[in-house]
């Protein structure tokens, strides 16, 4: 397994001199936020990605994943402007493959994303971690969207694969894509589908292909009720894992809050030995990290003080599964 950090925000840049001291010499870069759209006049101008690549580089640090690939909104809703979206989404491919970047991770979340109600849920020693709690959103107003039920995301996804999967296969780029988090049915009308193990692999099946697989998301998948070992087990087994996000929650999809890496409700070590058993050749990253002594809640789950903790933990269990379990 490849341990990486990631790098979305702005002023990331100085988790570069940190992973060199954790000796972290893989990252996870965005292209953009989930909420930019194709400039006037479409098309993508790839330069400034390009050159932070470079940057990366310089530093040591290889990207191996694209983790907020370009902008896909209206692909999501089927919206007029989905095939330009798409077209660029194909010319990314092309970008990452003549920058050896092999996997990209996108979600089909759109309007909402990632989302949590609770950003300050009080942790151990004073540290503070997200949550989910749907009762605290119940009665609130639907999105200027309005009601998009699952059958359309279905198939505006089946869409989207279909299109770009052929560009994916001939520049070998592996389609990671990430589960619905929270995994509840719909917030504010907008439908989540991605939210249990049976629909992530109903996505590898809609469109079958060796690049058609999932971002194993720990947090995500926990927080849908699966059994996590498990899950791993059956998508390692299909080798449909490309990447792994290694965090834990405790609660439910419709009531979770976060957790120091080793204090939620998983088995974390159990879960590392998979990874290895099975010969994943694919990155790892720590996901969201509670906000410790006095760190800003700006971003929370990706605040510094949290990676440091959850890199040398995941760096203990990858060694202790090298050594029981073999394989890099
Ligand atoms: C996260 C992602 O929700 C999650 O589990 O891995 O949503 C991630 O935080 C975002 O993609 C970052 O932009
Ligand atoms: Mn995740």
């Amino acid at each position: 397994m490849k341990l990486a950090m990631a790098y979305f925000y702005p002023g990331h840049e100085e988790k570069i001199p940190l992973s060199q001291q954790l000796g972290v010499d893989r990252a996870v870069i965005n292209v953009c936020s989930q909420k930019t759209s194709l400039p006037e006049g479409g098309g993508w101008d790839f330069a400034s990605f390009k050159s932070k690549v470079e940057s990366f580089l310089q530093a040591g640090i290889k990207p191996e994943v694209v983790e907020g690939p370009t902008p896909l909104e209206r692909t999501k809703l089927g919206l007029p402007g989905r095939d330009e979206e798409i077209e660029v989404f194909c010319k990314l491919l092309d970008v990452m493959d003549s920058l050896d970047i092999r996997t990209v991770c996108y979600n089909w979340m759109p309007v909402i994303g990632w989302y949590r109600s609770r950003k300050a849920i009080p942790a151990r020693g004073g540290a503070t971690v997200t949550g989910y709690c749907h009762r605290d959103i119940e009665g609130e107003p639907l999105t200027e969207f309005g009601e998009v039920p699952p059958e359309r995301l279905w198939k505006n996804l089946e869409y989207f694969l279909k299109a770009v999967l052929p560009a994916a296969e001939s520049h070998g780029i592996r389609l990671a894509v990430h589960p619905d988090d929270p995994p509840v049915p719909a917030i504010r009308g907008i439908s989540r589908i991605l939210i249990s193990t049976e629909a992530l692999q109903k996505v590898t099946e809609l469109v079958p292909s060796e690049y058609n697989g999932i971002t194993f998301c720990q947090g995500s998948i926990g927080a849908g009720g699966a059994d996590v070992p498990k899950a791993i087990s059956d998508f390692a087994e299909k080798k449909k894992i490309f990447f792994a996000h290694f965090r834990d929650i405790r609660g439910t999809a419709e009531d979770f809050r976060e957790t120091f890496h080793e204090d939620g409700q998983t088995d974390m070590y159990q879960c590392m030995k998979l990874y290895y058993k099975y010969g994943l050749d694919c990155c790892i990253r720590p996901d969201h990290v509670p906000t410790m002594l006095g760190e800003e809640c700006s971003q929370p789950g990706y605040s510094m003080l949290g990676n440091l903790f959850a890199v040398g933990y995941m760096k203990g269990l990858m060694e202790a599964a090298q050594k029981e379990i073999g394989g890099f």
